[in-house]
C-alpha cells in the first residue's frame, strides 16, 4: 500500500494535485502538508498538517508516523518572488530538496516527485522548440536552483538508486488557487482582471511568447510519469513538457472573442527580462516517446474554461 506525502499542498499545483491523488490512492493515504493553511477541501477530505520542509526533524517524524512511501515535493519560491530574496529562496529551493532526497535514501522511499521548470534554460539556450538537451545557463536564482535540483535528482538516482522523477513544467494556468509569484502568472491574472474589470495591465510585452499548460494537463502528466514503469523513465533529471505557446497579445485576442469589451495594456516590469531569457516553445518528444505525455488543451479551449470558471468563482 503506497502512502503519499505532499509538501506544498496549498499552492497552485498542490491544491489540485492533492485532490487528484486522493481520488486515486484513497483520502487517508495522501498526507497533505504545507507551511500555511490549506484550502478547506484538502483539510476536510484527509490528513493535513502544517509542516516546514526545512524542519528536517519534523519531516522525518511525519514520514515515520504515516509510514510514507512516496513524496511529492512541491514547495518552492517561484521566479518573480525569488529575485526579491535570492539567498533565502536558494535555501528554500535547494535545502528542501536535499532534505527530501536524504530522507528518501534513509527511509528507502519508493518514489519522489519534484518539479523542475522551463526556468532551467537561459539566454544562451535556443528559444524555439527548445530541445531536452541543450545549453543551460539560467540567470535567475530560481532557474539556477531548478537546474541544480535536476542535477541532484539524477545524482541520487545514479548513486543511491532513488527513483526520483521530474518535469520541467511550463507556466501553469488554473482557476482554483492563485499563481505563486512567477513570471508566467500574467496568464492567470488576465482572466481574473477580465472578469472583474474587463481590462488588464500586463507586466510583460505584447509579443512575449512563453510555453504554458492548463492545470488539468499538468496534473495528468504528473500522475502519468509517476505511474509509468521505472524502465520507461530514461531521463532522471527532468523531462521537457511543452503545453501551448502564446503571447499576451494572442491570449488577449482569444479573450476578446468571448468578451468583446475586454482590453489589454502593457507595462513591462522586472519580469520581462526573466521571460526574455526563457524558451518561447519546447520540444517534449522525449516525454511523449518514453512514457506517453499527451496534452489536451489548446489556447481556445483553455480560455473558454478559464473565463467560465473564474466568473463562477468570483460570483461566489
Ligand atoms: P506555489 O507557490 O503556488 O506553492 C508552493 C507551496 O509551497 C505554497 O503553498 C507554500 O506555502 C509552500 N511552501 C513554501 N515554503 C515552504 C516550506 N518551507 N515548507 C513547506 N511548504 C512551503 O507554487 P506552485 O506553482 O504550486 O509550484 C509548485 C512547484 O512546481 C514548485 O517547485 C515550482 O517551482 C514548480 N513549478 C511551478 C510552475 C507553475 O507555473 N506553477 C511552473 C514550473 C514549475
Ligand atoms: C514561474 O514563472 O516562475 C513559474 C515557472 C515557469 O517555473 N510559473
Amino acid at each position: 500500500m503506497e502512502k503519499l506525502l505532499v509538501i506544498g499542498c496549498a499552492g497552485q499545483i498542490g491544491s489540485e494535485l492533492t485532490i487528484e491523488l486522493r481520488n486515486l490512492y484513497g483520502n487517508e493515504n495522501v498526507i497533505a502538508t504545507d507551511i500555511k493553511q490549506a484550502p478547506d477541501d484538502i483539510v476536510e477530505s484527509g490528513p493535513f498538517e502544517i509542516l516546514d520542509v526545512l524542519d528536517e526533524k519534523k519531516l522525518g517524524e511525519t514520514v515515520d508516523r504515516y509510514k510514507i512511501t512516496q513524496i511529492y515535493h512541491l514547495a518552492a519560491i517561484l521566479s518573480g518572488n525569488a529575485e526579491k530574496n535570492p539567498v533565502k529562496s536558494w535555501e528554500i529551493n535547494m535545502q528542501s530538496l536535499l532534505n527530501v532526497m536524504e530522507l528518501a535514501k534513509e527511509k528507502k522511499l519508493s518514489k519522489i516527485f519534484w518539479p523542475s521548470s522551463i526556468a532551467v534554460f537561459g539566454p544562451s539556450t535556443p528559444r524555439v522548440d527548445t530541445p531536452q538537451y541543450t545549453v543551460m545557463e539560467p540567470n535567475t536564482v530560481y532557474g539556477i536552483s531548478k537546474l541544480a535540483g535536476e542535477r541532484w535528482l539524477e545524482y541520487y538516482f545514479n548513486k543511491y538508486g532513488i527513483d526520483g522523477r521530474g518535469l520541467r513544467y511550463p507556466g501553469l494556468i488554473s482557476y482554483k488557487t492563485e499563481a505563486g509569484g512567477g513570471t508566467t502568472d500574467y496568464a492567470v491574472e488576465i482572466f481574473y482582471e477580465a472578469v472583474k474589470n474587463s481590462s488588464y495591465e500586463c507586466f510583460l510585452d505584447a509579443n512575449t511568447y512563453l510555453p504554458m499548460m492548463f492545470m488539468e494537463d499538468a496534473v495528468k502528466a504528473t500522475i502519468d510519469i509517476m505511474e509509468a514503469d521505472a524502465e520507461k523513465i530514461n531521463i532522471r533529471s527532468s523531462y521537457n513538457v511543452a503545453g501551448i505557446s502564446f503571447s499576451p497579445k494572442e491570449i488577449a485576442a482569444e479573450i476578446k472573442k468571448l468578451m468583446p469589451e475586454f482590453s489589454i495594456s502593457y507595462k513591462p516590469d522586472f519580469r520581462q527580462a526573466i521571460a526574455d531569457s526563457w524558451p518561447q516553445s519546447i520540444d517534449d518528444s522525449h516525454a511523449r516517446k518514453d512514457w506517453g505525455l499527451r496534452n489536451t488543451y489548446d489556447l481556445k479551449r483553455m480560455t473558454k474554461v478559464m473565463l467560465e470558471e473564474v466568473s463562477k468563482k468570483l460570483k461566489g
